[in-house]
């Protein structure tokens, strides 16, 4: 695995095996590729079902507007070994000693076989070539007409994921074939560290994609906070040092230009899908299979039920993000967002290219990063939505629209949390 100039890899702990590597790096590095990534290169992939086999292109290379990513060491002094007292090292359950798997193959273990039961084992493989190429269809596993009250299908045919809709049973058995590794990255970046980071971590640990491989890429400003999470079994995180920016707004608009560059220079050869979430949130039941697909949004829990001309979209010509009344399916959340890895690329590429230009041209999108995504799935499409009950303010209360909330938000404490309000 090469990583590029830019990417700085700080921690890389891997719950599969009680090893944990430290670098801090400039330049390029070859890094060891850790037991799950290793398992990920090697494992046959379905078309469709993750995007590793093409090597994502390079991008993000738009230079003069201050944003240039910085060495950990220029941009505030990194440490190799935990100051006095920080420990650096996060404690680890659920290790196991991997057994093999019960195709594993010794060839010096031979018999000779029959003509026949040649003949019997081709067709038995190819039974099984048949079973894992076959494509399980949405109506498999989703049943639109369990929650009349509510959309369950768009208009262009994507699912609305409600509780309720999905077999979670049919969806584990399909991808219990393809050992899928899911990825999330989270950003905490100053007072986010102590006041969000582990409470979103333990309970992603205890929710996200239980049963199947998870890599956390946690992006901090600072490592030596990072605070001390228990790892589940198929767990593993990678902590990366960025640089803080100044205003709250930068920071959350710069989370596109960096989840880019780590798709491109890991990520992608890591996991098959990917989500990006905010940290000021918290896990309260199983966000499990029936969240993946192609490219993925979420409703915002406040206006899943308005009219489009009433959502906060970015309303002025000269943005980017502008969506002028009268168009607008629904109104994205940008607190989660996710896909396959290359159009997670593509999400934050197109994402960044807006507030770029919004730069260049002197204005901000209302709302941020997010005015820019809710214009990325108006043009591009997301072929699943995940309904409020994913990412739930209990501040609006419960209708009964919500079923099963499985994730809420954290009260904002913004006077608290930012360095500029
Ligand atoms: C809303 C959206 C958020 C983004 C933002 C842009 C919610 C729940 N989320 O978030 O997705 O579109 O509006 O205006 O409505 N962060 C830090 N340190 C900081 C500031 C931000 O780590 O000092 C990170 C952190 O991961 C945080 C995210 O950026 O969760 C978004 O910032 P926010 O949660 O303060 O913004 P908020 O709640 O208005």
């Amino acid at each position: 695995m090469n990583l590029s100039p830019d990417i700085h890899l700080v921690h890389m702990f891997s719950a599969l095996a009680p090893v944990f590597f430290f670098f801090a790096v400039h330049g390029p590095l070859t890094v060891v590729a850790s037991p799950v990534a290793e398992h990920r290169l090697q494992t046959h992939r379905l078309s469709g079902h993750g995007s590793r086999a093409q090597p994502l292109r390079g991008m993000w290379d738009l230079p003069g507007l201050g944003h240039e990513p910085v060495s950990p060491a220029s941009a505030g002094g990194l440490s190799t070994t935990a100051p006095p007292g920080k420990p650096l090292a996060p404690v680890f359950a659920g290790s196991s000693l991997t057994s093999l798997p019960s195709s594993a193959c010794f060839p010096f273990v031979c018999r000779t076989h029959s003509y026949h039961e040649e003949e019997e084992d081709i067709d038995k493989a190819k039974e099984q070539r048949k079973e894992d190429e076959e494509e399980l269809q949405l109506l498999d596993w989703f049943n639109p007409h369990k929650r009349p009250e509510v959309v369950t299908m768009t208009g262009w045919k994507a699912p609305v994921v409600w509780e309720g809709t999905y077999s979670r049973a049919i969806l584990e058995n399909y991808y219990a074939k393809q050992k899928i590794t899911v990825g999330l990255t989270v950003f905490a970046v100053g007072r986010y560290i102590e006041h969000y980071l582990e409470e979103f971590l333990t309970s992603a640990n205890k929710y996200f994609m239980v049963g199947h491989r998870v890599i956390f890429y946690i992006m901090v400003d600072d490592v030596s906070r990072m605070p001390l999470i228990e790892l589940g079994p198929l767990r593993s995180f990678k902590v990366f040092e960025i640089r803080p920016e100044k205003r709250w707004q930068d920071i959350s608009m710069m989370r596109m230009k960096t989840i880019g560059e780590h798709i491109v220079a890991h990520i992608q050869h890591e996991v098959d899908f990917l989500f990006c979430m905010d940290v000021d949130q918290v896990f309260q039941d199983t966000f499990g299979l029936e969240t993946l697909g192609q490219s993925v949004a979420q409703l915002q829990a406040w206006w899943y039920k308005a009219d489009p001309d009433e959502f906060t979209y970015e309303r002025r010509k000269e943005s980017a993000a502008y969506i002028p009344f009268g168009q607008g399916d629904f109104y994205y959340h940008a607190a989660i967002f996710g896909g396959t890895p290359i159009q997670v690329l593509n999400i934050t590429e197109e994402c960044f290219r807006g507030i770029l230009q919004d730069k260049k041209n002197d204005i901000e999108a209302e709302w941020h990063d997010e005015s820019h995504l809710n214009k990325y799935f108006l043009l591009n499409k997301p072929t699943k939505i995940l309904s409020p009950e994913y990412c739930w303010d209990y501040h609006i209360g419960l209708p009964s629209d919500i079923k099963l909330v499985k994730i809420s938000w954290q009260t904002k404490e913004y006077n608290l949390v930012r360095n500029n309000v």
